[in-house]
């Protein structure tokens, strides 16, 4: 049994590869069929991961899991969150650089956020009901970068249990207490439950 990873996201493949390893199914990427570049242009991470399953199933034939992801800070009402990808229009480097400017000079207990994940299973891209899970994880937004792991925000977010940057963290633990690890692990057991 194979099971399509619709995502382009290698910091995402490499970690949800991980996670789901205990599927037992073969976990192939996006980048093995032709599946066009779709408008995420939804309106919660739940509609954008459904858009990108469901591309992914159309062209591949088979069943697919999507992520969509984000950050949430409190102090910018919620933002980059579904936009968190192209938050800069400059990759991962514009848009951390962006986020330390917008929270330039603001107190630790005001610079509250959280990662959040949302995963979707779709059997086909017809399938009226398709598995969703969520994850969150809170942390706040550093002063300036640390730590070389993960992807994406990763260096600025601390994470308070472990005292350091989720970019700090080795990537099993990481992959044991993040949002997609929240995520997955609801998806895992969803999984388990349906036939
Ligand atoms: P696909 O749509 O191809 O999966 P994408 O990067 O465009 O890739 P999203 O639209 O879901 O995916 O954007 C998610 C963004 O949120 C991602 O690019 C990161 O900037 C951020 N993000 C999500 N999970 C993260 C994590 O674990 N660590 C750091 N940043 C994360």
């Amino acid at each position: 049994r194979s099971i399509v990873l619709a995502s382009g996201n290698q910091g995402k493949l490499r970690e949800l590869g991980r996670i789901l390893a205990p599927l037992g199914v073969t976990l192939r990427a996006q980048s093995d069929f032709d599946v066009p570049e779709v408008a995420e242009d939804g309106l919660s991470f739940v509609e954008n991961a459904i858009i990108k399953a469901r591309a992914a199933c159309q062209h591949s034939g088979l069943p697919a899991i999507a992520d969509d992801s984000g950050l949430e800070v409190d102090y910018l009402d919620g933002a980059p969150g579904i936009h968190s990808a192209r938050y800069s229009g400059e990759g991962d480097a514009g848009n951390n650089a962006k986020l330390l400017r917008a929270l330039e000079g603001l107190p630790e207990v005001q610079r509250t956020a959280r990662f959040q994940c949302v995963l979707v299973y779709l059997r086909h891209a017809q399938d009226p009901t398709p598995l969703i899970c969520q994850g969150s994880w809170e942390g706040r937004i550093l002063e300036a970068p640390r730590g070389e792991q993960g992807f994406g925000y990763d260096p600025l977010f601390f994470v308070p249990e472990e005292g350091c940057s989720s970019a700090e963290l080795p990537p099993v633990v990481k992959n044991r207490i993040s949002h997609r690890a929240r995520a997955s692990a609801a998806l895992l057991e969803a999984l388990g439950q349906r036939r």
